[in-house]
């Protein structure tokens, strides 16, 4: 018996061998199929047997259509043992064993509309048809396959696929399951009936179990399909059923003593009715046109279905029709998974490189083989940080596994090594790569910052990239390559050094000539009237952002009133908590920052004065009030609201700047605080004649 150490040993030697081109071209056919085999083999145990995978899906599938090929050109070398001839899985020590009387198949997978046309024209071949049939068209999710066995109704047992004729008993933990029926409902239910289906974790409680591994440093699961078999095949069911999985029937096994309709898709219709889960999105659909076009609506759906799915299902829908086709050893000749673009694909980490962010924040970056993933070539991905290199235990030369799924960044999500022999440490360096200062890291913090400051080359160009960027300042012309000129030509040291700049100075950098030079003066020109929101924006103070910079703007109205402000009124700002308060006290409080500020001015930025918002003409305009205590004859929302129509600010703190404390029953501390500061304050009665006075209710 292999362990499964051995196992991996052993796999990797093989993915050696074969992958060495030259070898392959001298070897025979045998040895070529042989190799194969036995590869396949041993991913079929460390993927079904011991939901540990130490490849990818896509590399997966493509081992498989190698050995297809090869055998489809010698169907003399075609053995029952092939792997292609076989389902995958095998049962674990630990669980009882469960015949499945009607085997469970695996399914023929197709990769293109070509394939699937093929597929077709066998089929009518066979059928000896010239017409298209009609198909029952089902997303392929990505679980473990699953049979749970109901006798007059009741649910007696359920097991795994394991090699298709024989499975592993999981009935106990498949009864924690929540979707899954323990008794039928209705009409008509067969003395004995097996359900077929797939057991999935859904992807809100895959992403959230592993934010949480994350979060701990921990792990966490592979992906939603090994989630799925990993919970499932647990030896203690109380594991399994703190784990959210659900099941969806695709089929019928075995039944005794019951009728069903002769169509497929009534079928999954029957079973919904009898309480059992289908997916939403099963359709009837003709012949290839038809299949195409769920595929494509399918594949649009894609991400914003509740489950990972790896394809669809097509199965033919006259269940007379698939009685005639039958089977072939391992899958149905009647049905046929049409595989989506893989969303993992592996690679390996030649490098890995140091960026240093706007605000001096070290980002591992990763360099890869170049690889085609989720639609597009992917070459670089985002290591994050240092807890997370060691999370994911990667090292440089490592096989890795890129993950990118529509409109998500790519991640990898983890290393497919298990002995690094060949592999190097990641090292996270001590001192900035670009200008050499230290590099802290902040105890509690996930992020390393180079300190330098705008001392640091690096963070001088993000910075005045950023400055000039179309939220900011909108100068137009000073992108990513100029910014990096101008600092490197040593012509700006900040952002305010910008507008000293001459039309002959810039004339000389590369890929400028005159007109774009006078084009870009023109820019800075313009970019001189801006407004307040967009000053502070363009400052780049950590943390604030396009909306924190407006509320910053319209709270305080002058620049200079902001400048002076201290971290409990910055507070007193919509969204703005202690945290940013500090990074934007912090950042008035540097000397080197007003002089930038300063200079910036002298430059001749301006922007119009700020009328507080229309609340000029509300008799509450410009007041802060502040609630507290228990109201009695009106909800604290009603009162704020009402407040709030009358043009105050309603706060949830004391400071100099609050101009009335309401003072319900049992008040603490924020009247003690009041009276301190001598800031006037009124009961609920006084607030009721207030709101009177004003003609609200
Ligand atoms: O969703 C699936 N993964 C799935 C697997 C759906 C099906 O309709 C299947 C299957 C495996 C075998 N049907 C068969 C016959």
């Amino acid at each position: 018996m292999l362990r499964s150490e051995d196992l991996i040993t052993a796999t990797n030697k093989h993915v050696n061998h074969t992958t060495n081109k030259l070898l392959l071209m001298t070897a025979s056919v045998e040895d070529q199929i042989s190799k194969l085999r036995e590869q396949i083999m041993l991913h079929n145990s460390s993927y079904y047997t011991h939901d540990n995978p130490i490849i990818t899906d896509a590399e997966y599938d493509r081992l498989i259509q190698k050995l297809q090929k090869l055998e489809s050109k010698h169907p003399e070398l075609i053995s029952p043992d092939s792997p292609t001839q076989k389902v995958g899985g095998t049962v674990l020590d630990g669980f009882s064993k469960i015949n499945h009387e009607v085997p469970m198949l695996s399914l023929d997978n197709v990769f293109s509309s070509e394939e699937l046309s093929d597929f077709i024209t066998r089929i009518n071949n066979r059928l000896n048809v010239s017409e298209e049939p009609v198909f029952c068209a089902e997303p392929k999710l990505d679980g473990l396959a699953i049979s749970l066995l109901y006798q007059n109704g009741q649910l007696v047992r359920a097991a795994t696929r394991g090699d298709g004729n024989v499975g592993e008993d999981v009935t106990h933990n498949v009864k924690t399951i929540k979707n899954i029926p323990h008794i039928l409902k209705g009409k008509e239910i067969p003395e004995t009936i097996e359900i077929r289906g797939e057991v999935v974790m859904p992807l809100a409680a895959f992403n959230a179990y592993n934010q949480q591994a994350k979060d701990q440093g921990e792990k966490g699961f592979v992906n939603p399909r090994n989630a799925a078999a990993g919970s499932l095949r647990q030896l203690d069911s109380t594991i399994t059923a703190k784990r959210p999985l659900a099941f969806y029937s695709y089929g019928i096994g075995l039944i005794k003593n019951g009728v069903l309709a002769n169509s497929h898709y009534q079928r999954l219709l029957q079973l919904k009715e009898w309480g059992l889960p289908v997916t939403d999105e099963i359709e009837l659909k003709s012949g290839s046109k038809g299949c195409m076009e769920y595929y494509h609506s399918l594949l649009e759906l894609r991400d914003s279905l509740p489950y990972e799915i790896d394809g669809i299902v097509y199965k033919i829908d006259d269940i007379k029709l698939q009685q005639q086709l039958g089977f072939v050893s391992r899958a149905p000749r009647w049905a046929i998974a049409h595989k989506f673009p893989a969303q993992e694909q592996q690679t390996t980490l030649l490098d890995v490189e140091f960026q240093v962010g706007r605000t001096g924040a070290i980002t591992p970056v990763a360099i890869l083989e170049p690889i085609f993933v989720g639609g597009v070539t992917i070459s670089r991905a985002s290591l994050h940080n240092q807890d997370e290199i060691e999370r994911l235990g990667v090292k440089i030369g490592d096989t890795v596994v890129v993950r990118r799924a529509a409109d998500v960044i790519p991640q990898i999500t983890r290393s497919l090594a298990d002995t690094h022999t060949t592999s190097k440490d990641i090292v996270f360096p001590s001192h900035c790569p670009v200008c050499q200062s230290e590099i802290e890291r902040i105890e509690g913090e996930a992020v390393a910052r180079c300190s330098g400051g705008l001392y640091c080359v690096a963070q001088r160009k993000e910075a005045i990239q950023y400055f000039a960027s179309r939220k900011a300042l909108n100068i137009d012309g000073l992108g990513e390559k100029v910014a990096e000129q101008l600092v490197d030509e040593g012509l700006i040291h900040n952002p305010a050094d910008l507008f000293a700049l001459t039309t002959e100075q810039l004339i000389d950098l590369e890929r400028m000539g005159p007109k774009k030079a006078e084009n870009l003066i023109r820019a800075l020109t313009k970019s001189k009237q801006t407004t307040l929101a967009k000053f502070l924006l363009a400052l780049g103070i950590r943390e604030v952002g396009e909306a924190t910079a407006k509320n910053l703007a319209e709270y305080f109205l002058t620049l200079d009133a902001l400048k002076q402000a201290d971290v409990e009124t910055l507070q007193e700002v919509d969204d703005v908590g202690e945290i940013v308060a500090k990074h934007v006290e912090y950042f008035f409080r540097q000397p080197h920052n007003l002089e930038v500020i300063d200079a910036l001015i002298n430059a001749g930025i301006h922007w119009p004065a700020i009328l507080p918002k229309e609340q000029k003409a509300l008799p509450l305009a410009g007041k802060t009030y502040v609630l507290t205590g228990t109201l009695n004859q009106m909800k604290r929302n009603e009162a704020k609201a009402s407040l709030q129509t009358l043009g105050a600010k309603v706060s949830g703190s004391v400071s100099a700047k609050t101009d009335c404390v309401v003072v319900g029953e049992s008040a603490g501390s924020k009247l003690t605080k009041a009276q301190e500061l001598n800031i006037p304050v009124i009961d609920e009665n006084e607030l009721i004649l207030l709101f009177q006075t004003h003609n609200i209710e």
